[in-house]
């Protein structure tokens, strides 16, 4: 069921304290990690605590929960000190998602191109 946590998603693990991360903030509804692979000096990744596949299913489902996510994002650059950076979510395996328990990615520090790859 949507929100509900899932056995197999290493995001739900997460999220439960079964698998370790690197938490940088954390709130009544979301978590706020560091990326194990980083693709930047800054990059974090906001997830909400609820399970939804990809950014379009939190939409659809609980937009006052994509609005957390989102308000995170925005708390995360400040506390790195980010005066540019990326939010990105990656919707579908066509767009690189690999984890489907939906997640912005926060880069930053560097400079980044445009279009992405
Ligand atoms: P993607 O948008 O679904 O491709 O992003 C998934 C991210 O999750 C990716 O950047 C991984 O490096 C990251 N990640 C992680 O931070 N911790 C993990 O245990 C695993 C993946 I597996």
């Amino acid at each position: 069921m949507a929100g509900e946590p899932q056995d197999d998603c290493l995001f739900c693990k997460i999220v439960a304290g079964q698998i370790p991360a690197t938490v940088v903030r954390e709130t009544e509804t979301t978590l706020a990690f560091r990326d194990i692979n980083p693709q930047a000096p800054t990059h974090v990744l906001v997830i909400p605590k609820a399970h939804h596949a990809d950014a379009a299913a939190l939409a659809a489902a609980d937009p006052g929960l994509a609005a957390d996510v989102l308000r995170e994002t925005r708390a995360v650059a400040e506390e790195e000190k980010l005066d540019s950076y990326r939010i990105v979510f990656n919707t579908g395996s066509g767009a690189g998602q690999t984890v489907f328990h939906t997640h912005a990615h926060v880069l930053g520090g560097r400079g980044l191109q445009w279009p992405p790859g």
